[in-house]
This record gives structure tokens, C-alpha cells and sequence, in this order.
């Protein structure tokens, strides 16, 4: 048994009197509510808080949810967070900033992402949908979002419906819990949730009369309509369907101080597990990526944000290589491109060491070069910089003198030579996904809140075309990075950098 609190200080208290059905999962909720933060568009009064009730201990195995909430999970959530670090406000308030920005008479459709399978019945772990994940904090498949525009002003602009698993006892002791319908409108703060499996019956009242449907839902598989593309036809006939993406990247391009302050998190376990890595020698690829992985867990992060590239040698050339099967030498560098995830943020971070603890003279000549330009790039992430500057910009100033060092170690950089020694862009952007915002423009002047990467390399070919000391060799340096005003914020600080300070590493 698990004694709840019965109020939280500071805490708005939503419908605590509507489900009055006693010693149920529904009860349980119920004491949970206090706690779960009601967001401000819907205030109900105090005096409905339930003084009276006699229940004020239930079996925590009442309390299942389908991913962790404060009062399951205290110690990976504050009060009031649906996620880590983000608030049910902050959600609200995304909603509501969406809202503001699309016609009259629109509704915004989100399908969860599904369930993966790797072969037969074994499934990949489930990754929420991004813009689902964002507008919502649930992280269930087998869900659906609705978002309807209103006419009145923000932060009541609009209505929020959750389509979600109902619970399930028989089925959730097998699959774990999940959180129901009811969870949907007391912990999520949908104003109606149902069951997903009535979604042909719930779906066409929620929309019925808009006149524009914004989802990146697919609408035809094989040329022909999905079932949720018919649905949203029957039920629309003269809607028009149009790309959710446009309108939330420039949403989710301006990061709140809450997600800042939750990428410098999850760049911080990043980075101490980087350094901590840097402190010993490696025998093989594998041995490192597997102690990166079990060491982002250790700093505070949920686990690894993506595929990591652990590459010895002249494998660092090939720029996605994921193998990480091979030994180390301790004459080679490695070249390691990974990072942690935390409340589905992400960090990415690619550092190069030498595996046995000192730079050879070629490999520490062409380090510093990328350092030197890596710098500079990354002191160009401020708002403030005269006319602003974008991402395409910092790519080819960073080019210029990435070309510049280059020519100084004896490399000749006419032509094409750049395409080949440089042949990516200098960043992107970062956060829900590595790369963020997917189709939002590297040609946008950079202000407060965009959180990028700065990651110039230089990958020399065994070719005779360039000198013999540095060929096979692959050097790119990657820190996170979110612009502010004056400068940049560095988000993966502890992922040292400097040679002395790799090299103290080992001495
Ligand atoms: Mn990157």
C-alpha cells in the first residue's frame, strides 16, 4: 500500500469532484489529480477538493500508468511535469501556440507512432511520434490526437481529444500497463478522451465542419486511401488536408528555457560520458560504444538518442559507419559521433581521441585544424551577430577556413578538393530529433532558442592525391549548441576537447 499525498501546495485542482466512484482505478486517479497540475484554461473551484473522502490509501498497483508520471515516478519527475522537465502547462501552452497559428475552423490530427517489429512478435523499443510527443507528453501507441480550433483568444483557442488504449487488466499483464481513457482527460488534460478502437464513430464528431485538416499522417498506401484518410474524407467531404510539418517546425525550432535547460541535461551526460570514456583504453569498437551506452544512464540520461558511430582508423571516413565491430589500434584515432536522450530530447556530440592516450604529430596537426575551426563556428551562434547569421552561412565561413588550415599542412584544396575533405554540412538542427525540424530552412537567421549543431570534419582519403601522413586520418569535432543573444550556449561543455586536456586524460 502506498499513502498518497492528499494536495500538493501551489497545485490547481481539475474536476476533482466529477468521477466519484470510490476505491476504483478511477479513485485512484482521482488522488492523483491533485498533484497533476490542471492547466490554467480550465480552473475549477477549490471548494470541490474532496475533504470528505475516505480513501486517502490505495494499492499502488492501482497506480499504472503507461509511462512514468510523477506520482509513480517522483524521482524522474517534478510536480506538474507530464515528461521529464516539461510541464502539463508547457504542453497546453504548445497547443495553444499551434492554435494561434492556423485558420478559423481547423483541426490538428496526430496518429502515434507505431509499434515496430524486428521479427515475428519481438518488437523495437516504441519512440512517440515527435510532434505527437509534443503537443501531447503521451508516449502510448495506439493513439490519436485532435486538436480543433475555436473562436475565442488564446489559451482557450481550442479543444484537445485523446484516442488512447482503454484500460485493459488481462491485456496489460501481459504487454505492462497502460494509462486509459481516463488517465487521457485527468493526467494528459484532454477535454475528451475515448476508446481508439470507436475511432470510426469518435473521429467524425470531433472534426465534422472543419474546413482544414492539418496531419502528416499518411494519406495512401499503394495508391490507394489509408482508413484514416477515408475517415477524414466521409467525415470532411470539403476539407482541405494540409501538411501539419510547416506549420509546428517554427514551433519546435525556438527551444522554451525548459527545454534548454533539459538539452543541457542530456548534453551533460553526453559529455561526462565522452570524458569518462577518454579516461582508458578501448580494445575494440564495441567495448566502447557498449560502455558510452550503460555510461549515458549513469550520467542521468534515459539511454542513447541514436545508432552511435564508433569507428577506428580510417573507418571514421565512412561518415555513418555503425558496424563498431572492429579492434582498436593504439596507433589510431577513434572518432566516436553519439549522444544521450532525455524526455525525448536529444544530444550529439562527436569527438576523436587517440586510442593510446597521445596524438601522433599528423594526427594532433590536423585535431587542432578542425579544433580551430570548430571554434570559431561555434562562437557564431549568438543572436545578436550583425545582419544574424544562419546555419548556411556558419557552413561556409567554417569551409573557408577549414580550406585555409588545410593549405597551411600542405594539402592542395583546388577544385573539387573541398567536396571531397568536407563533404557534409557544418550542422543542423537538434532536438526532438537529431535532426530536428525536418524541412525547416538552414537559410534562417539564427535568434534565441535555435539549438544547432557545429560539426566540421575533414576525412582524408588513402589517395595520392593528398599527403601521405595524413591519409586514411578522419577528425570531426561536434558539440551541441543553443544560440542566445550574446553567444552560444554549449550544451556538451563536458566533452572535453583540447589536446592537453585529452592527453591529461591518460597520463
Ligand atoms: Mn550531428
Amino acid at each position: 500500500m502506498m499513502k498518497l499525498p492528499r494536495t500538493a501546495p501551489g497545485q490547481v485542482v481539475r474536476c476533482i469532484a466529477r468521477h466519484g466512484q470510490p476505491a476504483s482505478h478511477n479513485a485512484a486517479l482521482s488522488l492523483l489529480r491533485p498533484s497533476c497540475l490542471r492547466v490554467h484554461r480550465h480552473v475549477t473551484p477549490r471548494s470541490s477538493a474532496p475533504t470528505s473522502r475516505s480513501y486517502a490509501t490505495v494499492s499502488a498497483s492501482e497506480l499504472q500508468f503507461g509511462q512514468p508520471v510523477h506520482e509513480t515516478h517522483p524521482h524522474l519527475l517534478a510536480p506538474g511535469e507530464l515528461t521529464p522537465g516539461i510541464t502539463a502547462q508547457e504542453y497546453a501552452d504548445r497547443r495553444a501556440a499551434l492554435s494561434s497559428l492556423l485558420p478559423p475552423d481547423s483541426v490538428v490530427i496526430l496518429p502515434a507512432a507505431e509499434l515496430k517489429y524486428r521479427s515475428g512478435a519481438v518488437f523495437f523499443p516504441f519512440r512517440q511520434e515527435s510532434n505527437f510527443l509534443y503537443l501531447t507528453g503521451f508516449s502510448e501507441p495506439e493513439s490519436l490526437a485532435v486538436i480543433r480550433t475555436t473562436s475565442s483568444a488564446a489559451p482557450d483557442n481550442h479543444t484537445f481529444h485523446l484516442l488512447v488504449r482503454p484500460k485493459d487488466p488481462r491485456l496489460e499483464q501481459w504487454s505492462g500497463p497502460w494509462s486509459g481513457t481516463q488517465a487521457a482527460t485527468d493526467v494528459w488534460n484532454a477535454d475528451t478522451s475515448g476508446s481508439i478502437h470507436n475511432l470510426d464513430t469518435l473521429l467524425p464528431s470531433l472534426i465534422r465542419g472543419a474546413k482544414y485538416i492539418y496531419t502528416d499522417a499518411p494519406l495512401t498506401q499503394n495508391s490507394s486511401p489509408t482508413p484514416l484518410s477515408s475517415l477524414l474524407r466521409s467525415s470532411c467531404p470539403s476539407a482541405s488536408i494540409r501538411p501539419l510539418q510547416p506549420k509546428i517546425n517554427p514551433l519546435r525550432a525556438i527551444k522554451s528555457p525548459a527545454e534548454i535547460a533539459l538539452m543541457r541535461r542530456a548534453g551533460r551526460a553526453t559529455g561526462r560520458a565522452f570524458t569518462a570514456a577518454m579516461r582508458r583504453p578501448w580494445p575494440t569498437e564495441k567495448s566502447l560504444a557498449a560502455f558510452l551506452d550503460h555510461e549515458f544512464v549513469v550520467q542521468g540520461a534515459d539511454g542513447q538518442a541514436y545508432v552511435p558511430v564508433v569507428a577506428g582508423g580510417p573507418r571514421g571516413n565512412m561518415i555513418h559507419y555503425v558496424q563498431n565491430l572492429a579492434a582498436l589500434s593504439p596507433r589510431d584515432t577513434v572518432l566516436v559521433d553519439a549522444g544521450a536522450e532525455l524526455g525525448g530530447y536529444i544530444s550529439d556530440v562527436t569527438r576523436v581521441w587517440p586510442v593510446g592516450g597521445r596524438f601522433s604529430d599528423p594526427q594532433r596537426d590536423l585535431y587542432e585544424a578542425v579544433l580551430r575551426v570548430q571554434r570559431t563556428g561555434v562562437a557564431m551562434c549568438r543572436a545578436a551577430a550583425p545582419g544574424g547569421v544562419t546555419l548556411d552561412q556558419i557552413h561556409r565561413v567554417t569551409e573557408r577556413l577549414l580550406r585555409e588550415q588545410l593549405d597551411d599542412l600542405g594539402f592542395d584544396t583546388r577544385g573539387d578538393a573541398m567536396g571531397v575533405l568536407f563533404p557534409h554540412h557544418v550542422g543542423h538542427y537538434v532536438g526532438l530529433d537529431v535532426h530536428d525540424v525536418p524541412g525547416y530552412g538552414r537559410d534562417v537567421k539564427l535568434s534565441k532558442g535555435h539549438c544547432v549543431t557545429v560539426e566540421p570534419g575533414v576525412y582524408v582519403p588513402d589517395d595520392e592525391r593528398w599527403p601521405e601522413h595524413f591519409r586514411g586520418l578522419a577528425v570531426r569535432i561536434e558539440d551541441s549548441v543553443c544560440v542566445d543573444d550574446e553567444g552560444p550556449l554549449v550544451l556538451t561543455t563536458e566533452a572535453v576537447k583540447e589536446v592537453v586536456d585529452i592527453e591529461a586524460l591518460r597520463e
